[in-house]
């Protein structure tokens, strides 16, 4: 096989600059930001956009996943239960039944086939992004604050830039991240996060999908934030309240979106 690889380094350097200065250019203004990654962040961010919705999730690891990868201590399996096994079926993930009314499905399999039936759907994935705070006005969040994560671990003082949004979605797991920052900085605005309590599997579960909600105008949580921001139970390796949670956070938005019209 003779094959001759042309290349020259300034194209490179050109064509990577012209896409990123393109798609910045794109989502400096979008109709929804999710922050996180996870199941539960890729989960809605596939159902708006299959609803033309223009969603950019922003995740600060350099993959997306959040806490899926590794399933149970390592073991690489989670375990789901109806009716959340749909979602899983519809984005094309193998499942195995198993007692209990559960079934298992490979903990590398669930996060690869979310992430591409969310990018397929349309909805842009940015990696290596914090968002580090909230654009708040008018007593409404309005946008978010970001930095590159490496920046941001580096310790350099280096000003952020923003991204307006109609809604924010805090879908960043047991640290309900954003919620917490809008709560420290904003102290008039009395908004507690408790934190998640210890485990208790179904309570965790079917409280998740009552505390996913808009926790303050123009932000809303779902996944693991919605129950630390209430101060409810975490669950394990069971995860069929993550996909519900993403998919009603969806819903709650594709409404709001609609009746704005
Ligand atoms: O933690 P994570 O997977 O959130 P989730 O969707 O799912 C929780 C489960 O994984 C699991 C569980 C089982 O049911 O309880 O823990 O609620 O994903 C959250 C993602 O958000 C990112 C973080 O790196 C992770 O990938 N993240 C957190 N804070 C920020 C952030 C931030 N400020 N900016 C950007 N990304």
């Amino acid at each position: 096989m003779d094959i001759k690889l042309k290349v020259e380094e300034k194209d490179v350097s050109k064509a990577i600059l012209n896409s990123a200065f393109k798609m910045w250019m794109d989502i400096l203004e979008v109709d929804v930001v999710i922050v996180g990654a996870g199941p539960s962040g890729l989960t809605a961010a596939k159902y708006l956009a299959k609803e033309g919705v223009k969603v950019l999730v922003l995740e600060r690891h350099l993959s997306f996943g959040g806490g899926t990868w590794g399933g149970g201590m390592g073991f690489p399996y989670i375990t789901v239960q109806k009716p959340a096994d749909e979602i899983l079926r519809e984005a094309g993930i193998k499942l195995e039944e198993a007692d209990g009314g559960l079934y298992v499905a490979d903990s590398v399999e669930v996060p690869a086939k979310l992430g591409v039936g969310a990018i397929d759907a349309g909805a842009k994935i940015l990696t290596g992004i914090i968002v580090e705070d909230l654009i708040l006005k008018e007593n409404k969040v309005s946008g978010v604050v970001i930095n590159s994560y490496a920046i941001e671990k580096a310790g350099f003082h280096i000003d952020p830039l923003t991204i307006n949004a109609k809604y924010v979605v805090d879908a960043t797991g047991h640290e309900a991240s954003v919620t917490n920052t809008l709560a420290r900085k904003n102290k008039e605005l009395n908004i507690e996060v408790p934190g998640e309590k210890s485990l208790w599997a179904e309570k965790g579960e079917n409280s998740l999908l009552r505390n996913t909600r808009e926790i303050f105008p123009g932000l809303f949580v779902c996944g693991m934030a919605s129950n630390a921001a209430h101060g409810s139970y975490r669950m394990g390796a069971v995860f069929g309240g993550m996909y519900l949670s993403g998919k009603k956070v969806a819903e709650l938005i594709l409404e709001k979106l609609k009746n704005e019209k």
